[in-house]
């Protein structure tokens, strides 16, 4: 997607504060952080938004939920952390390329909406 930040984001063309790289996904630092820790986790393809999740895409999904753990071990967060990811307009979703929100490093506000 010529025109999509992340997609820029994962091939370098726009510089970011890269956390964990492999040839399958991306992890950066969140440019407006909402916790102390928050790191956003893409795939390098372009997959708009959760519910493009499927068959055929899902294997570089479980990737990310693999290496989270990895990298909030990293990242300090021994105490917990949360993992989200906003789906649509109605959900917040700004940036229309799949990304999971990793945040952490203090007691986090437990409101789900
Ligand atoms: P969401 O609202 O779920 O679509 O989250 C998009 C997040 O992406 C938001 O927390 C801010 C972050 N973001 C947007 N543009 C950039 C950017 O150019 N660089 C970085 N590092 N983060 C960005």
């Amino acid at each position: 997607m010529s025109d999509c930040i992340f997609c820029k984001i994962a091939s370098g063309e726009i510089p970011s504060t890269k956390v964990y790289e492999d040839d399958q996904i991306l992890c950066f630092k969140d440019l407006n952080p909402m916790a102390p820790v928050h790191v956003l986790f893409i795939p390098k393809e372009h997959i708009c938004c959760a519910d493009e999740i499927t068959s055929e895409n899902s294997s570089v999904v479980a990737h990310i939920f693999e290496v989270i753990p990895k990298v909030a071990k990293e990242l300090g967060l021994e105490n917990g952390y949360r993992v989200v990811t906003n789906c649509k307009e109605e959900a917040g979703q700004t940036v229309f390329h799949l990304h999971f929100h990793l945040l952490g490093g203090k007691k986090l506000n437990t409101e789900m909406a």
